[in-house]
């Protein structure tokens, strides 16, 4: 289905509406299985993504299920561990699962992904280990996940940026010629995570001009969860993102982003186009960020309640928990099983997270080079005097010049 109204506009009638791609009810019906619906749908996100939404058997959609449970069960403990003073801040996912599964599972190994702060999911999917995003809201570690082997790079607080580092990679991969040669394991497309705030952003815009000038593999997924800490997202786009992308000459398309179905078939569409040599696509995941920005942020004092429910009955879970039950069978046991996964990841989270060791003084030099530098050397030397000093009593450093 497209509507053509929003799931849920938050209000501003300056903000014109534009298609929504759905696939997947809030009730749990697909839509792109439905024989009436196939010729709107098919107009909206073209044929390719709706072969890949119905290529999906009940075991990938139950993989999905299982990944958003998994995601939601670490957000919920990191959110725990963050109250009782465990982590120093945590960037909740909550409502965002199919925004981020659907379009990481969309992926292809060799894909490299871009992900900003809150990507929590998009890196379990890719077989990040939650402790080590954990560690860097400890505070004990910088988010040194092994980036060659997941492909998913460093988290980037820095709003916008990573939009530029993934079309300058997206550049690199197409001279490196593993763009549009028809070798399904060689050819790769980059995916470029970013929020409605950060489309406000100059960086961003770069990325776009670059991307579209050098027809870069590069899918941009636009997390839209309508609010860039306290700004509502109609403050900041006179139009609905997706429609952007028309000006910088590629196409944007909107997808319900609590739709699973949809998040995936029509960014593993775009990345197909993108590895294929056919150039990037933006993709607007319009969704909702049921908890705060982070958890030094109280939205009570800028968001109506009301809001949060309207969404709330918009549950990516539940809708295609409702989906797998009603057309696949899937009963009690399953789900009960994902939970039980999902209990254990949380307690052996808990005790990764309080046996982190505090970094030695000197790591955090480590991995400024690939190999030793006379600079970085200078500079570790120069802190671990400054620290000794202070740890005598500060005196010793205190009036030192720097080397
Ligand atoms: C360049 C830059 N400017 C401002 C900030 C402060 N800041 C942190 S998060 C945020 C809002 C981002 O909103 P959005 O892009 O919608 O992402 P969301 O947090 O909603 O996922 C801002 C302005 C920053 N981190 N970097």
């Amino acid at each position: 289905m497209t509507s053509s109204t929003h799931p849920a506009s938050t209000g501003s009638s300056a903000t014109p509406s534009t298609a929504t791609v759905q696939m997947l009810t809030p009730d749990g019906e697909r839509l792109d299985l439905d024989e009436g619906r196939r010729a709107e749908l098919e107009q909206a996100v073209g044929a390719e993504a709706l072969a890949h939404a119905a290529a999906l058997t009940a075991d990938d959609l139950l993989g999905m299920y299982r990944d958003m449970a998994l995601a939601r069960r670490v957000d919920t403990e990191a959110t725990a561990l963050q109250r009782q003073g465990e982590l120093g801040l945590w960037a909740s996912l909550l409502g965002q699962e199919a925004a981020q599964v659907g379009s990481a599972r969309a992926a292809a190994p060799q894909d490299r992904l871009f992900p900003t702060y809150r990507e929590h999911a998009v890196a379990l999917v890719r077989g990040v280990d939650p402790a080590h995003v954990l560690s860097l809201f400890r505070g004990v570690d910088r988010g040194g996940w092994d980036a060659e082997a997941t492909g998913v790079s460093p988290y980037t607080l820095v709003i916008g940026s990573q939009t530029l580092h993934a079309t300058g990679y997206a550049m690199g991969v197409q001279r490196d010629g593993a763009v549009g040669t028809g070798d399904p394991a060689r050819d790769t497309a980059v995916l470029a995570y970013f929020g409605d705030g950060a489309s406000s952003q100059g960086d961003v815009h770069e990325a776009f001009v670059f991307a579209a000038t050098y027809q870069a593999p590069v899918v941009f997924v636009c997390q839209n969860n309508q609010w860039a800490i306290s700004v509502p997202a109609e403050r900041q786009a006179r139009v609905p993102i997706a429609r952007r992308a028309a000006g910088f000459g590629f196409p944007g398309v909107r997808v319900d982003g609590n739709d699973v179905v949809a998040c995936y078939a029509v960014v593993r569409a775009a990345a197909d186009r993108a590895r294929a040599g056919e150039g990037p696509t933006l993709v607007e995941a319009f969704t909702y960020r049921m908890g705060a920005h982070t958890t030094s942020d109280d939205p009570g004092r800028y968001r109506p309640s009301v809001e949060v429910e309207q969404w709330r009955d918009r549950d990516p879970l539940a809708r295609l928990e409702a989906h797998l039950r009603r057309h696949h069978g899937v009963g009690d046991d399953a789900f009960a099983e994902v939970a039980r996964e999902g209990d254990a990841l949380a307690a052996r989270l808990r005790r990764d997270v309080l046996g982190m060791r505090e970094p030695g003084h000197g790591e955090m030099f480590e991995h400024a080079y690939a190999a030793p530098h006379a600079h970085v050397e200078a500079d570790r030397r120069w802190y671990e005097e400054y620290v000794a000093g202070l740890e005598h009593g500060g005196a010793a450093a205190d009036g030192e010049e720097r080397a």
